[in-house]
């Protein structure tokens, strides 16, 4: 019986770099690849049957598919940097608690499916949760097929070259009508738990957030040959913007604004800028705080644009509202794991997407450092363990007769 820590340990050896997930040109990008043949290795060792739905993730079932079924997964893919726990745990927990129901000769009353969403973080294509809001329908396929990666190659390329056809990506009422609950496991990425001394809890909402791209256009050209007087340089109104970020953020209550991403173009050391790309990460508890976060933030950029005679093209690339969790699922479950307390996430989740459509729930596991999307990004073997034992008895919960 496999540990969710020795499957975390089998994930490193696949020695893939999980930056890159999602599809990409040569399918679903090398590494990604790897990881998600190494998915469906363990989930056919295991007797499941695995098949890709239409917008590229991953169902490997316990049973036949049907409706009803008990579904929990995650991701596989990372951030720039990420640590080890942030998507793999929830998957590698999946496996782990079929393997704990089996050797406790539990038997599903219920289709059970371990799932592995594509392009989570939106490391590739810049939307996150790519994968789900297809399946969910919650994002315009058109527009999904036309995102194009850092190399320029579009989702349908990308996907056709996995063997999908791009045409049918989109909503999945077949794949939705199955689902009678979705269970998503994930690391906390805070300190909630650590603060509680708890091992364990349930999400009660997740944070309203969204990617805005601002481009900023002025003039290159020479670093030594041109006068201050003289320049249009749209780094200029990209630092205003970035200052502005943490500015705005910290006048709204519980607001966060990041810019972790600014690209200028051509980036000479003694070039001006001719372009300058600059990603918002803006976040808050509602949609009107995360706006007027935005609408502050943009007019700074807009004013320091004109100032320096540059000009700005603003474009929200992601959005989604305030995610709260079914109550009832959620007391149900705190309740089965004894109390178990009830956080707000900041992150968002795939479980946040799929809770538009179907009854949906989360459950966390302590991070002692409460450090995410970085290497420090932690949970003990113990706290992993715990992890999986609440996922087994909520799968048996909920998937027993
Ligand atoms: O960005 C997020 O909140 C998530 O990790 N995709
Ligand atoms: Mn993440
Ligand atoms: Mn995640
Ligand atoms: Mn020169």
């Amino acid at each position: 019986m496999a540990t969710a820590t020795g499957l975390l340990a089998a994930i490193a050896d696949v020695g893939v770099d999980r930056v890159r997930g999602g599809y990409s040109r040569h399918g679903f990008d090398r590494d990604e690849l790897a990881l998600r043949e190494w998915f469906v290795g363990e989930a056919t060792a295991r007797g499941l049957d695995v098949e890709v739905d239409r917008n590229g993730n991953i169902w490997a079932w316990w049973g036949r598919p049907g409706p009803d079924a008990v579904v929990t997964g995650s991701h596989l893919d990372s951030v720039p940097g990420g640590g080890a726990f942030d998507g793999p745990l929830g998957v590698v927990a999946a496996l782990a608690a079929v393997d704990g129901l089996r050797a406790r000769g539990f038997v599903p009353a219920r289709p059970l499916a371990v799932v592995v969403f594509a392009e989570e973080e939106g490391g590739r294509f810049g939307v996150p949760c790519l994968g789900s809001r297809l399946l969910a329908g919650t994002i315009d396929p058109d527009a999904a097929r036309r995102l194009r990666d850092r190399d320029g190659t579009t989702v349908a390329d990308a996907a056709r070259a996995a063997g999908l056809d791009p045409d049918r990506m989109g909503r999945d009422d077949e794949a939705l009508g199955r689902i009678g609950q979705f269970v998503e496991l994930h690391v906390e990425q805070g300190r909630g738990l650590v603060d509680l001394g708890r091992a364990v809890g349930v999400a009660s909402t997740i944070l309203a957030h969204g990617r805005w791209r601002f481009r900023f256009t002025g003039e290159g050209n020479h670093a030594g040959a041109t006068p201050i007087t003289d320049r249009h340089d749209p780094m200029l109104p990209a630092s205003r913007l970035v200052l502005a970020a943490r500015s705005a953020a910290s006048a709204l209550p519980g607001a966060r604004a990041t810019v972790g991403r600014l690209v200028p173009v051509p980036g000479g050391t003694n070039v001006i800028a001719s372009t300058v790309d600059v990603w918002l990460d803006a976040r808050a508890a509602d949609d009107g705080t995360t706006r007027a976060v935005v609408a502050d933030i943009t007019a700074a950029a807009r004013e320091a644009a004109a100032a320096e005679g540059c000009q700005v093209e603003v474009t929200e690339e992601s959005y989604g509202d305030t995610v709260f969790f079914d109550p009832v699922l959620r007391d149900e479950l705190a309740g089965l794991l004894g109390g178990a307390p009830a956080l707000p996430s900041g992150a968002g989740h795939d479980a946040g997407i799929l809770a538009a459509r179907v009854p949906t729930a989360m459950l966390f596991v302590r991070n002692p450092t409460g450090i995410s999307h970085a290497p420090a990004e932690h949970a003990e073997p113990a706290d992993c363990e715990a992890g999986v034992d609440a996922l087994v008895a909520v799968l048996a919960h909920l998937a027993g007769d």
